[in-house]
């Protein structure tokens, strides 16, 4: 591996640890509180998890007394995309482990879960966990988008673990793979496998976050790598004075990074979701909101502006979701006939046919490009892949058309032109913050008690994340009190209630106390690189999201 001066010095950084943490492991006391319940559906949930369900929150303690551990052997697997963080979750555990007991041992499944199905893993060793420490990816042992679902699958995980004499699985993941996460354990218990199941909060996007998780990790580090640049672009804009920027933001459904990157960056437009949604706001709603601060900013003379863009945007704009789940459904149900249609045309035009009148409109209002996302990329459920449109570029060619017909009528004499971006996967890999290098570190120690402790169908948890590090709370939560049942897929499945924006939230509140006036007056702000080094305020701050959650 070649190394960067960066990468050098981070080997040096010592993560934080909660204080309980931090010192002898055998004093720890492990405080158990309530039984707990599921945030909903609590008589379905009951009947699903008979026996993980009610377990109790745990805390950990400084305490007195000597418990010697036995040793542990464990296996970790990565699921999903990659968050900053995820080397030192993986340090932390090793870590933790060892200092459980020095002859616990750590295996990697390779390549996301799909690694315990197919046997591949390698026993991780001082050495190897060095290279990793402090730094961004998920190269120590690779990610794969594999679900483990079906009960056939659990049957091998069991047979795998059995095999290798391995105790407790760890799964780094989101929602859906902490959902898996949850089923496992309950299979295991049920089936009386001697084997464990915890699971760690990953994710970018954030929306793997409620009463008990203040923050998925990478959602610190990804947002402040992309307000990084989102401040860059700001600044360029604001020197030529030439161009509006458009800038889609990765974040799935939840708009929780846009939301967050225009609290770091102040820029003229930041579309949130969720309030297009609660609002019911159809795509001219949304241009025609554009339009009116490209006018205004044009009229003071400002031809240039900054506006973000959430990726799910376009699954909240209700005639566009509409017109998605019929795509979804006439795809589905005529593959066949549909891969018969060579050419864009003949493809659009059965289309038109087929989708119902309103639907139909919409799609043929559509520019032809975004009309050709919505047909060719598809996942292999032949699903439209709504991440892949680039709305970006839908609004601005709205926006301009919009502005030629008021240039027109002598109500608009600017000039808009335009640049888009996507920000997404830049921000993924990023050397994690100091933030996130305690926080991930701090998840992974604290996965290794858990399983010192015996607990399944947890999540390893670390709270109080609003105050400075030794102060963190360690613990766990049991995975069934974070769930609900939800249709997917056409049937009733417990899983863990993804949060979107709360639109009564402080962080909401507060970028809606702002932003008109971010519309009109220039107001960017710069948030520059990430420090690792340096003042608290610059390199030890959590994101303005969680710092006005938590009140401050
Ligand atoms: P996870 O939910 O697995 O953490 O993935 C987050 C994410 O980065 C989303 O924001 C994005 O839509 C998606 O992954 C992209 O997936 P891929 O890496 O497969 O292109």
């Amino acid at each position: 591996m070649n190394i960067s001066l960066l990468q050098k010095s981070r080997y040096g950084y010592k993560p934080i640890l909660p204080r309980a943490l931090s010192g002898d492991l055998g004093t720890l006391k492990t405080v158990t509180g309530e039984a707990t319940e599921s945030v909903a559906n609590q008589n379905e949930m009951k009947q699903l998890f008979p026996i993980s369900y009610g377990k109790p929150i745990v805390t950990f303690e400084p305490g007195e007394g000597s418990v010697t551990s036995r040793a542990l052997k464990v296996g970790v697997i990565l699921s999903g995309g990659q968050a900053p963080g995820g080397h030192n979750v993986i340090a932390g555990l090793y870590d933790g482990l060892k200092k459980c007991n020095p002859e616990s041992k750590l295996f990697g499944f390779l390549g996301g879960p799909s690694g315990i199905l197919d046997d591949k893993a390698i026993e991780l060793s001082d050495g190897y966990v060095d290279q990793y420490r402090n730094t961004g990816g998920f190269d120590i042992i690779g990610s794969g988008r594999t679900k483990l679902e079906t009960e056939e699958q659990f049957a091998r995980c069991a047979e795998v673990c059995k095999a290798r004499g391995i105790e407790a699985i760890v799964i780094i993941g989101g929602d859906d793979s902490n959902t898996n996460a949850a089923v496992l354990a309950e299979y295991f218990a049920r089936q009386k496998h001697d084997l464990s199941v915890i699971g760690v909060p990953k994710t970018i996007d954030g929306d793997l976050k409620n009463e008990q998780i203040e923050v998925s990790f990478g959602f610190d580090t990804a947002t402040k790598t992309y307000s990084e640049l989102i401040g860059n672009i700001e600044r360029d804009a604001n020197s030529a004075k030439k161009y509006w920027h458009f800038i889609k933001l990765m974040g799935r459904s939840a708009s929780h990074i846009c939301l967050e990157c225009a609290l770091q960056t102040h820029p003229s437009i930041a579309l949130i979701s969720e309030e297009v949604e609660e609002k019911g706001m159809t795509l001219n709603e949304i241009v025609n909101q554009i339009v009116d601060v490209v006018v205004t900013r044009s009229k003071e003379g400002e031809d240039f502006g900054v506006a973000l863009v959430p990726e799910g945007l376009i699954e909240f704009v209700p005639e566009m979701k509409h017109l998605i789940e019929e795509l979804n459904d006439l795809l589905a149900h005529h593959e066949e006939h549909f891969s018969t249609l060579r050419t864009f045309e003949d493809q659009s035009e059965w289309v038109n046919k087929n989708l119902s009148r309103d639907s139909s409109y919409v799609f043929s209002s559509l520019p032809n490009n975004i009309q050709r996302q919505l047909l060719m990329d598809r996942d292999p459920h032949g699903n439209v892949q709504v991440s892949r449109i680039e709305t970006e570029q839908l609004l601005i060619e709205m926006v301009a058309d919009k502005l030629e017909e008021m240039k027109h009528d002598g109500k608009y004499a600017g000039k808009f032109s335009t640049q888009h971006h996507f920000f997404g996967y830049e921000g993924r890999c990023a050397f994690p913050s100091n933030f996130d290098t305690n926080y991930c570190y701090a998840l992974g120690f604290n996965a290794a008690v858990l399983i010192r402790e015996s607990l399944s169908g947890y999540i390893s948890s670390i709270r109080n994340l609003g105050q400075p590090a030794s102060q963190w709370v360690a613990g766990g939560i049991p995975l069934t009190m974070m769930m609900n049942m939800e249709l997917r897929h056409g049937e009733m499945k417990p899983v863990i209630k993804k949060a979107l924006v709360d639109l009564s939230g402080a962080p909401f509140r507060t970028f809606v106390a702002h932003r008109d006036e971010w519309a009109v007056k220039t107001s960017f702000t710069y948030p520059g690189a990430i420090q690792y080094y340096g003042p608290d305020e610059v390199c030890n701050m959590p994101t303005i999201s969680l710092s006005l959650e938590a009140g401050k």
